[in-house]
């Protein structure tokens, strides 16, 4: 092999090399899918599968799901959420109390080290008081993801019919 053949190999390695750690922390800091998730304070968090459940006509109450994965080392703990289209937003758990199936705000749900957690209908969910506007099934539910140490996540939420 000759020594041009030899260098030109190796620049090639070399600028693929540069390129990668030119693109990785952007990947880290910026997660996409279809729901329109913009992440530019959560490293390693991704926001997957992001909907809200359409209520019925005139019910200002709503849930949204979605799931969280951390492909980091560090845990991170999601907070509360908003969205201009609520007058409020909570973290909500279900829970068995005598029997019956109720739901209760927590302050913070984990989302541990390489993990992933799902919000889910019976189980952990984003609770949305004061609906505003009118919400459509095919629709986009607009939000913000608050986690713990002032880092937050937009994420569009489609709005499902179900
Ligand atoms: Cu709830």
């Amino acid at each position: 092999m000759r020594a041009g053949q030899l260098y030109e190999r190796w620049s090639g390695l070399l600028l693929l090399c540069s390129l990668t750690l030119w693109a990785a922390p952007v990947l880290a800091d910026v997660e996409t899918d279809n729901t329109g998730v913009k992440n530019t304070g959560v490293k390693n968090v991704q926001v997957t599968k992001a909907y809200l459940r359409l209520p019925p006509p005139g019910s200002p109450v709503a849930a949204v799901f979605l799931h969280l994965r951390n492909t980091g080392a560090k845990p991170h703990q999601l907070i509360g959420a908003r969205s201009k289209l609520a007058g409020k937003m909570e973290v909500h758990t279900h829970e068995h109390v005598d029997g019956m199936m109720r739901m209760r705000p927590v302050a913070q749900l984990q989302v541990p080290a390489y993990s992933e957690v799902e919000l889910k209908p019976g189980g952990h969910h984003l609770m949305v008081f004061g609906l505003r506007g009118e919400l459509k099934a095919g629709g986009v539910f607009p939000m913000t993801l608050l986690f713990a140490g002032d880092r937050e996540v937009e994420v569009e939420a489609e709005i499902k019919r179900l």
